[in-house]
């Protein structure tokens, strides 16, 4: 399943334009390390005689960090980061987006959009917070925000280094994080849309959408002012009971459910460690945790026992010939 797919880096960069291309969205998935990946990349559901599935995944630095032990707060490190993002290309074959926190200064961005290109990566967003950034879904942490001329530079120097014009750079706003409001926003996007940004992504940590939905309405006159019309990214952790259909409606093309595998994870770790102390034996934790041998299909331990039998088989079969031939010779002879 994993080995077997043949995607180059490059086919796999060019791969999250062409879905948005053909359907006009792309649904995305948190991921935090190999096995995340592969989970989020293969599951498959059936729901009104359709198959559901993601469009591609999202490195996230609250959910890489969390994994780590860590906070959200600028701690984990770019070679760290690429460490998992290569970790995750690995075994999975979809699309994926890295959230590059602020991306750092000019020049410290710029490396990191040539790493990521390199390693077939579709899209890096960055943030227009001050370094160090703290996760934006905290309202009471500090969440400056960055010079936006600063950061248009910071979009136009991304720009300018990439080898193709494929690998996406997406603008975040987090006007609506630091309760600077949706005119901040408007006119932030404004500006990186004229420094070359192919993505806008408006985020927000409030249930009510009304603030993202007042950016929605006023996006298509300002793209029309603009002469084009970048892709909308919405992560919608904290207004979800929005649909994605519902998104897609009011011109999102990218929604990214941010940090629902590690959060999956986090719960589940919690009830089967107490489950096994209460229980005084692994034997309740059973029906809460995935089988040994699931893990084994899941990263491929299952196709390195199946080619070592046919390796042995294919010894043995080679090993026996010349004993034949011997044999026949003596025969006739
Ligand atoms: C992340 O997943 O790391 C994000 C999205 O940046 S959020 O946590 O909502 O800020
Ligand atoms: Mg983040």
């Amino acid at each position: 399943m994993i080995l077997e797919n043949k995607r180059s880096p490059f086919e796999r960069l060019k791969s999250l334009r062409e879905c948005i291309d053909r359907k006009g969205f792309a649904r995305i998935m948190e991921a935090h390390n190999g096995l995340s990946g592969i989970i989020a990349e293969t599951v498959r559901v059936e729901k009104n005689g359709q198959v559901l599935e993601y469009d591609g995944l999202w490195e996230s630095s609250l959910t890489d960090s969390a994994s780590k032990g860590l906070p959200d707060a600028s701690i984990v490190g770019n070679d760290s980061r690429v460490h998992t993002i290569n970790e995750i290309l690995t075994v999975t074959s979809k699309p994926l987006i890295v959230d590059g926190d602020t991306g750092g200064e000019p020049a410290q961005f710029e490396y990191l959009v040539r790493t990521l290109e390199r390693l077939g990566v579709s899209a890096v967003i960055i943030e227009d917070k001050v370094y160090p950034k703290r996760n934006s879904l905290d309202a009471a942490a500090n969440q400056d925000l960055e010079d936006p001329w600063a950061f248009a530079e910071k979009i136009q120097a991304g720009k300018e280094v990439a080898t193709t014009d494929d690998f996406m750079i997406i603008s975040r706003l987090e006007s609506l994080i630091s309760g600077a409001g949706v005119d901040d926003a408007l006119s932030r996007a404004e500006q990186y849309i004229q420094a070359g940004t192919d993505g806008i992504m408006i985020h927000s940590n409030k249930s009510d959408p009304a603030e993202i939905f007042a950016f929605t309405d006023a996006y298509p006159a300002l793209c029309q002012r603009a002469g084009r019309r970048p892709w909308l990214v919405s992560v919608p952790t904290t207004y979800n009971t929005i649909s994605d259909d519902e998104l897609i409606a009011r011109g999102f093309n990218i929604i990214i459910h941010a940090n629902h595998m590690l959060r999956a994870a986090h719960k589940a770790m919690s009830e089967v460690a107490a489950a096994i102390l209460v229980g005084g034996s692994s034997l309740a934790a059973d029906p809460l945790c995935a089988k040994v041998k699931e893990v084994f299909a899941t990263v491929g331990f299952d196709r390195i026992t199946r080619k070592d039998r046919e390796r042995i088989e294919a010894r043995r079969l080679l090993s026996s010939v010349p004993d034949q031939v011997e044999a026949g010779s003596r025969t006739r002879g």
